[in-house]
């Protein structure tokens, strides 16, 4: 499988694992599982025609490791980024002092008024690195890098969770706890 074909399986897996399982004709349980066997046929008839160890592959290279596999190899997940109503279980952990939020200039003012919010994923997403941030501002237009004092936060009480593939998750950040450039 090329790097053009896993990236397009990759997208196609982010859209059935997060948000739209109907598009590959699947369900997911209340942990955000799917059955490999189903997704297997799901994505040939539905997008591209792929085996298991493709699938394997593109979970394995995967930039951003998004999926992930159960121990017995017979169900995958997408580990963040829902907007389904699934329950990964996420483990609280304390964060790093500062994290960072990409975003797009435009939507400043209101992130002013209102501070972060989950629009349509069940949490937001903020990144460990001012890189990783730059990047996924980058995906919404001109990008803008918000520092996150997650620290702070953490200590006055609110719960901060990691994926398995390092994204940090928090319910909303209030403006105080922001820092603009
Ligand atoms: C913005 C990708 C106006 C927020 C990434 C963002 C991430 C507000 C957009 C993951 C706002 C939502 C998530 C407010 C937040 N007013 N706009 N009050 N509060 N926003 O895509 O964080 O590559 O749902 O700044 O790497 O961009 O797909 O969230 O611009 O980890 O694996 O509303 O998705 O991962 O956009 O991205 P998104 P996100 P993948």
């Amino acid at each position: 499988i090329s790097k053009t074909e896993q990236v397009r399986v990759s997208k196609f897996l982010s859209l059935v694992l997060r948000h739209q399982p109907d598009a590959a004709g699947v369900t997911l349980d209340e942990a955000g599982w799917c059955a490999v066997d189903a997704l297997l046929q799901g994505c040939t008839s539905h997008c591209y025609e792929i085996s298991r160890d493709d699938l394997a592959r593109v979970v394995e290279q995967n930039d951003k490791k998004r999926f992930q596999f159960s121990e017995d190899g017979a169900r995958i997940r997408a580990v963040q980024g829902h907007s389904l109503d699934v329950d990964l279980d996420y483990q609280a952990q304390t964060p790093p002092e500062v994290l960072y939020h990409g975003t797009a200039t435009r939507f400043l003012d209101s992130i002013k008024q209102q501070g972060l919010l989950k629009m349509s994923r069940q949490f937001v997403h903020l990144s460990a690195t001012h890189e990783t941030a730059l990047k996924v501002g980058e995906r919404h237009g001109k990008p803008v890098v918000l520092g996150v004092r997650a620290g702070e936060m953490h200590r006055s009480g609110t719960p901060f969770y990691r994926a398995a593939n390092g994204v940090w998750l928090v319910d909303a950040v209030p403006p105080v706890y922001l820092r603009f450039p």
